[in-house]
């Protein structure tokens, strides 16, 4: 079988829970070929590129699938691309809030996502779950991660495919704040039928 690193981040923003972590733990053990590997990732600009690496060399991975959050929207969204820019509206975990800095200097303004994004997006839909193509992952640590993995993934020796999906807040983490909210085991299907799609 082959292996997926499958990655949530922790809490952060000061909420006590991450709907992504959540999601990607509740996940069964493999999903269709894949046998996953589950890594819980810092929500920070330096610990989650570092925590990857540490997981991609540990696990070896066939692809690599990054969860995270992005509450206030309403539908399951695989991402494009990864930009070379951060710019934090607030602060990460460790303090740390760039403006207008590059992820990996020198390096082009975006790299693509190497999984099929919108095949991903097109099984979650399959399901009943509202989810399509995004084009922006923000500016904050998830863009971060996934751009510093599609730069770090280019440069090994056989291709690594990776992509990240971003997904939207559970009514738990909105706990009664005005945003849309996705109940956790509708996220959960939606990520399963988004591995049985790659
Ligand atoms: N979402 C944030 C960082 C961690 C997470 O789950 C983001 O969209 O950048």
């Amino acid at each position: 079988m082959k292996r997926l690193l499958i990655t949530g981040f922790s809490p952060f923003g000061g909420d006590g829970i991450n709907p992504a972590w959540q999601a990607v733990a509740a996940l069964p053990e493999t999903v269709g070929a894949w046998v996953l590997y589950k890594r819980e990732l810092p929500a920070t600009f330096r610990g989650a590129p570092r925590g990857m690496e540490e997981a991609i060399r540990e696990v070896e991975p066939d692809a690599v699938l990054m969860i995270g959050l992005a509450a206030g929207r309403a539908a399951v969204t695989p991402e494009r691309q990864g930009v070379n820019e951060k710019s934090a509206r607030i602060p990460d975990n460790e303090g740390c809030q760039p403006q207008n800095e590059p992820v990996i200097p020198g390096r082009p303004g975006a790299l693509y996502s190497t999984l099929p994004v919108e095949d991903m997006a097109e099984a979650i839909r399959e399901i009943g779950v509202p989810a399509q193509v995004s084009e922006s992952a923000g500016r904050f640590v998830c863009n971060a991660l996934l751009y510093s993995t599609l730069h770090a993934l280019e440069q090994a020796e056989a291709p690594v495919p990776a992509a990240f999906v971003h997904v939207p807040a559970t009514p738990e983490l909105a706990a009664g704040r005005d945003m849309p909210t996705l109940p956790l085991e509708r996220i959960v299907a939606a990520l399963r039928a988004a591995i049985e799609a790659i």
